[in-house]
């Protein structure tokens, strides 16, 4: 073989792989190959240790061609070099690339619960007859809770609320927001010489049997109306007015004598709910009503117990079922939706 010729035959083998390789790993495994790395020699090094071997008049020729040989290797691999990194370039902007055609993916927006949803709106339609907020504590006594209700200890009505004693003694969570009837005429009735017309809104707990309409911990909004001259007319009055704006008008409401230590006379009130299937029979025990409050005429203990004189001074209380009420409102059929957060019901209001 000519001295020249393996470098010949090196020079096309290069350009060839050249050609083929075609990522910056690829083109740092040409270098190496051809031109050796720190560690291992590269073929053009290999060819030049023939230098050696040759006679004084080949050398010169060879030196000449192996200089050229690799001065158009070294030309060839810049460009190379240069194209692959522009492909490689485009390739990652392709792949990163964001078409603003493609339609949006919404985000999640939060929202209210239906609960609280429903408070309000049973909020605005009390705050439109005049009543004021007031808030009365979840933990009460249970001097609050029965005893100046008109339900002293050992009493039986006391009975009628499954209660969730707190380890302190004298402690529960309040089963219902009545206790609230005493804190507000206490502050607000200044000594039984003014008058006053709160609604009280909040959470109550029941060690309750759960069921399609009762559950363990629901709200209640309690009202309460002391003045002169207040009659069980009145405490009508404001539930029809309330029924008139929660189911513009069309529902029919039911008033039915009852029984509370703390109210004389006492009612609880309905709705009509209706009876077509097996789950209206269900809700309604059979009866097509739906009760959703208890109220009456404040007992003349109570009112003592606030601090005014029953002589002079008379008033209203109802005990409502806000998520009772909507229930009906948006025919909602098992009261346990409301606190199971399945997103399939909350995301329906
Ligand atoms: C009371 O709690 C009385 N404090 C109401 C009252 C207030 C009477 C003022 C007189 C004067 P009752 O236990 O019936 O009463 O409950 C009142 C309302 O709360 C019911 O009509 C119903 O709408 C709702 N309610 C009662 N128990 C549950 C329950 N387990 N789950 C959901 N709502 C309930």
């Amino acid at each position: 073989m000519a001295s020249t010729d393996r470098l010949d035959q090196i020079e096309n083998e290069a350009l060839a792989a050249l050609s083929a390789a075609d990522s910056a790993v690829a083109l740092q495994t040409w270098q190496g190959t051809y031109f050796g790395t720190k560690r291992s020699k590269g073929a053009l090094d290999e060819a030049m240790s023939a230098l050696g071997g040759l006679s004084k008049e080949e050398r010169p020729a060879f030196g000449k061609r192996a200089n050229e040989v690799k001065q158009v290797l070294t030309a060839a691999l810049d460009a190379r070099a240069q194209q692959v990194k522009e492909v490689e370039l485009e390739a990652s902007i392709s792949a990163g690339a964001i078409d603003v055609t493609l339609p949006g993916v919404p985000p999640t927006r939060g929202r209210l619960h239906p609960s609280t949803l429903n408070l309000r709106r049973v909020k605005n339609i009390f705050a439109r007859m005049g009543f004021e907020v007031y808030r009365s504590p979840e933990i009460e006594t249970d001097e609050h809770n029965f005893g100046l209700l008109n339900m002293p200890d050992e009493h039986p009505a006391r009975d009628m609320w499954d209660t969730f004693y707190l380890d302190q003694p004298g402690l529960v969570l309040r089963t219902h927001t009545s206790p609230g009837q005493i804190r507000s005429m206490r502050e607000l009735g200044a000594d039984g010489t003014q008058p006053v017309r709160v609604i009280l809104p909040g959470m109550v707990y029941r060690y309750e049997q759960v069921t399609a309409r009762s559950e363990m911990q629901f709200n209640q909004v309690e009202g309460i109306v002391v003045g002169r001259n207040i009659t069980l007319a009145d405490l009508k009055g404001v539930f029809v007015e309330f029924a008139k704006h929660m189911y513009g008008g069309k529902t029919q409401l039911r008033f039915r004598a009852s029984y509370f230590p703390f109210t004389e006379p006492s009612v609880e009130i309905d709705v009509y709910w209706g009876t077509a299937t097996e789950r209206d029979r269900m809700i309604t025990k059979g009866t097509g009503w739906l009760e959703i409050a208890g109220a009456g005429m404040i007992h003349p203990t109570v009112l003592r117990n606030g601090g005014y004189d029953p002589e002079q001074w008379s008033g209203f209380a109802f005990g409502m079922g806000p998520e009772r009420a909507a229930m009906r409102l948006l025919g909602i059929n098992d009261i346990r939706y409301f606190w199971q957060n399945d997103l399939r019901f909350l995301e329906q209001f």
